[in-house]
């Protein structure tokens, strides 16, 4: 059995539409256990390195602005294969593509406002877990 630990951020188009404490459900009944959480805003400087990788994309700039534009819930997930389990519990980055049932193809409003981040790899959630989260806040689950 492999425990990990994985990053996800819920969006702040899914904030606006009440839909924080359906995901957090989500995922709870999914077996993912909640290891840290924070509603908050994302300055835009932790923006741009948390998605550094897209810096030369030309959505770039929409996709920092929309995720400073509010508050958003910052979570740390643990739980047997944590990486992948999220992921699936999303569905694809384009809502339209989402499975049915998958957070996004629930909460999505189009391909920047798909309600939720996850990390897609082991390495990329211990990278963003280290951006927004001090050791210290990590409970164990
Ligand atoms: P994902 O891992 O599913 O979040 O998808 P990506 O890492 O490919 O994209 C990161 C974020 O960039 C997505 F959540 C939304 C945004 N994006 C766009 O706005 N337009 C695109 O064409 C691709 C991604």
């Amino acid at each position: 059995m492999t425990i990990e630990k994985t990053f996800s951020i819920i969006k702040p188009n899914a904030v606006k539409k009440n839909a924080i404490g359906d995901i957090i459900h989500h995922f709870e009944q999914n077996g993912l256990h909640i290891a840290a959480l924070k509603l908050t805003t994302i300055s835009k400087e932790k923006c741009e390195l948390f998605y550094a990788e897209h810096k030369e994309r030309p959505f770039f700039g929409e996709l920092v602005s929309f995720m400073t534009s509010g508050p958003v819930v910052l979570l740390c997930l643990s739980g047997e294969n944590a990486v992948l389990k999220n992921r699936e519990l999303m569905g694809a980055t384009d809502p339209k593509k989402a499975a049915p049932g998958s957070i996004r193809a629930k909460h999505g409003d189009s391909m920047g406002e798909n309600a939720v981040h996850g990390s897609d790899s082991l390495a990329s959630a211990t990278r963003e877990l280290a951006i927004f989260f001090d050791k210290h806040e990590f409970v164990n689950v």
